[in-house]
């Protein structure tokens, strides 16, 4: 039975924050939902949009925390949750920087969890391909609107007891953007509310867009939870695993996230919001959301190009979108690392914003050698977590042996000590820095341009070992989009894959569709009709590879700076050099037009795109497979051509 508990009045002097202690528990969360009437947020929250006001209402009645606090995105605001998460002993100062922090996860929260990620559609097909028989779908998890419903009742009535809801309105995208898109997420973490301030535009200027323009909102709730025992194992980081669960609906715009506090599943603007939930806005209006990150690359002679890039997650977006290029006179800038949401102007260019505000990157092999620009980016401000700690107040992860003096001594990601003579690793793979986007110092000066920069190319690319040369354009659109259904590549520890299988991954997007990927195909295949009718041209597309390995086991490519040899070459082709050579898969750099000047390692090219005609032959017969296990009737006919076309050069080499 429904029971209204007693409410207390407010104890902050802020009126939008509340101090509640509630209520009902409850056998349907309709019923809870029914509940209208309440006034649970008391104060000045007539301003708040009736919307707003019931979402929150209705979310403390199913959570019943004992606090509401709705952020400002505040400096002080800030203070005061750092100092707390410290009281509690989530975080640690890292005093060799300038306010950072160290938070150790609870050992079973750390990565995403995509076998417990769903879609919530009325139609099963609707959000996920209908496998082949015996097969198990890989490209999304579907969850009906009654178990849906029931997986919240199972989870979230009570599970904020004890705790404060914090309600974070954020923005993904320049606040006012026409490109823009403005979520709520409620959560009763302190860590994820400190996350998004920094992966977000967070806090009252987003909150007064929702009520001066009364904007939709994203619906996002989010609860670290309690484990069924009712036991916490480790206090200072309450969460789930057992029982963890994300879930989206893309029809109502909702996201429920419960059990984890970690990364894509708990910082519901990423992963949730701007891919699975964004991307299903974007075939809606007629745009693109991708996992992509979004660089400005600008030549000796001063012509600046934007480029979007496709990989999975922990293959290098973050170290290609800041990169330090070795080529003399050339300029990298970054504008994004992980997202790219693009919409054609009305000229029918390619406009691409970055929706995030932080990098959330993963910090094993960042260094100076790889990455220079992320290591001056994250020594202010910053929240690690999951790295090893040093005796001198720094931080420390694989990657950074070169940095580690003799009488410094380290602390492993788990809290034990550690030495480089240890045979376990000392940060966790998947360990993260969370840093201010602003940090970082080769940020473009268009990176906030409300109306996005123009795309002019778009790369796919994956950990390809074998088989896969360095570079190679698509012939056309359609051909572009079949590459990037066929994308491959090794697993990595951004989520709970073990080992090094080579996965197919297609646009890299395998775990942030929000619909039949079949569908998404359709969607990418339709853009280039967009373009036409706007008058514009569809930026050209191009696989890459840095992970090409020899016989012995060793990369042909050094990757990394170098990469701009590459980036070099893909902007002759943009400006229609004639600087390639046609072959069955694609075309690749004629030769000496990547431009090797002054690379100081051996590099045997011939080996690096090279086309072996028996893994070609193996590779059809694989991305065949993937489409007829995975992809069945969803599969887009042009899609299907394109393969065939592929098959039948590789059979003629
Ligand atoms: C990420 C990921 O955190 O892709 O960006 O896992
Ligand atoms: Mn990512």
């Amino acid at each position: 039975m429904l029971r209204i508990l007693q409410r207390i009045p407010i104890i902050n002097s802020s009126p939008l924050h509340h101090h509640l202690i509630s209520q009902p528990s409850s056998q349907s969360l309709r019923l809870i939902r029914q509940l209208h009437s309440l006034k649970l947020l008391k104060g000045d929250t007539a301003r708040l949009p009736a919307s707003l006001k019931t979402f929150i209402e209705e979310n403390a009645r199913l959570c019943q925390p004992d606090n509401i606090h709705i952020c400002d995105g505040s400096e002080a605001e800030n203070e005061t949750m750092l100092a707390s998460m410290q009281a509690a002993g989530t975080i640690s100062p890292l005093p060799k920087y300038d306010n950072c922090w160290l938070a150790r996860t609870n050992p079973a929260d750390v990565a995403r969890v995509e076998s417990r990620t769903f879609i919530c559609t009325e139609k099963r097909e609707d959000a996920v391909c209908t496998p082949a028989e015996g097969v198990t779908g890989m490209l999304g998890n579907w969850i009906s609107p009654v178990d849906y419903e029931s997986s919240i009742m199972k989870r979230f009535p009570g599970s904020m007891r004890g705790r404060t809801m914090y309600v974070i309105p954020f923005s993904m995208g320049p606040i006012g953007s026409p490109l823009s898109k403005i979520g709520v997420e409620l959560t009763d973490s302190q860590y994820v509310a400190c996350s998004m301030r920094i992966m977000t535009r967070m806090g009252s200027a987003v909150l007064n867009e929702i009520v001066d323009k009364d904007v939709d909102f994203i619906k996002c709730l989010h609860s670290v939870g309690t484990p069924e025992s009712g036991k916490v194992e480790m206090e200072s980081w309450p969460c789930d695993p057992q029982r963890t669960i994300i879930l989206h609906k893309p029809d109502t715009n909702e996201i429920v996230s419960y059990g984890s506090a970690y990364g894509g599943n708990a910082l519901l603007g990423k992963k949730c919001f701007a891919l699975r939930i964004g991307s299903t806005i974007a075939r809606r209006e007629g745009w693109l959301a991708e996992h992509m990150l979004i660089l400005a690359i600008t030549a000796p002679n001063g012509t600046k190009r934007y480029i979007a890039a496709a990989f999975p997650s922990a293959c290098g977006k973050t170290n290609l979108a800041m990169m330090k290029p070795t080529l003399p006179g050339f300029k990298v800038e970054c504008v994004g690392d992980d997202i790219a949401w693009m919409k054609f102007d009305a000229n029918g260019n390619l406009r691409a914003i970055n929706p995030e505000y932080g990098f959330f990157g993963v910090a094993p092999g960042t260094s100076e050698a790889t990455n220079p620009n992320a290591m001056a980016t994250i020594h202010k401000n910053t929240m690690f977590t999951n790295v090893a700690a040093t005796s001198d107040g720094g931080i420390f992860w694989e990657g950074l042996e070169g940095d580690l003096k003799p009488d410094i001594t380290v602390t492993d990601w788990l809290g034990k000590p550690w030495s480089p003579a240890s045979t376990t690793k000392a940060a966790h793979p998947n360990s993260r820095f969370c840093t201010p986007i602003t940090n970082c110092p080769v940020m473009d000066s268009q990176w906030e341009h409300p109306d996005g920069v123009p795309i002019t190319a778009i790369l796919f690319g994956g950990r390809r070992p074998e088989g896969v040369p360095l570079v190679y354009e698509a012939f056309d659109w359609k051909h572009g989009v079949m590459l990037g259904s066929a994308m491959r590549s090794e697993a990595t520890a951004a989520a709970e894959h073990k080992g090094k299988v080579i996965m197919h991954d297609p646009m890299a997007m395998r775990p942030f569709f929000g619909y039949n990927f079949g569908k998404y195909l359709e969607h990418w295949l339709s853009m280039e009709k967009r373009c036409e009718k706007l008058g514009g041209k569809m930026p050209k597309v191009f696989h890459v590879n840095w992970f090409r390995k020899d016989a012995g086991g060793k990369f042909l490519w050094p990757g990394f700076g170098e990469n701009s040899r590459v980036l070099d070459w893909i902007i002759k082709r943009i400006d229609g050099e004639n600087c390639f050579q046609q072959t069955p898969i694609g075309n690749i750099p004629s030769e000496n037009s990547i431009n090797l000047n002054g690379l100081n390692t051996a590099v045997d090219m011939k080996e690096l795109f090279s086309i072996d005609r028996d893994f070609w032959l193996k590779e059809t017969e694989d991305i065949q497979k993937f489409y007829n296990d995975q992809v069945g009737q969803d599969l887009p006919c042009e899609i299907q051509n394109e393969l065939n076309g592929l098959k039948e050069r590789v059979g003629k080499m």
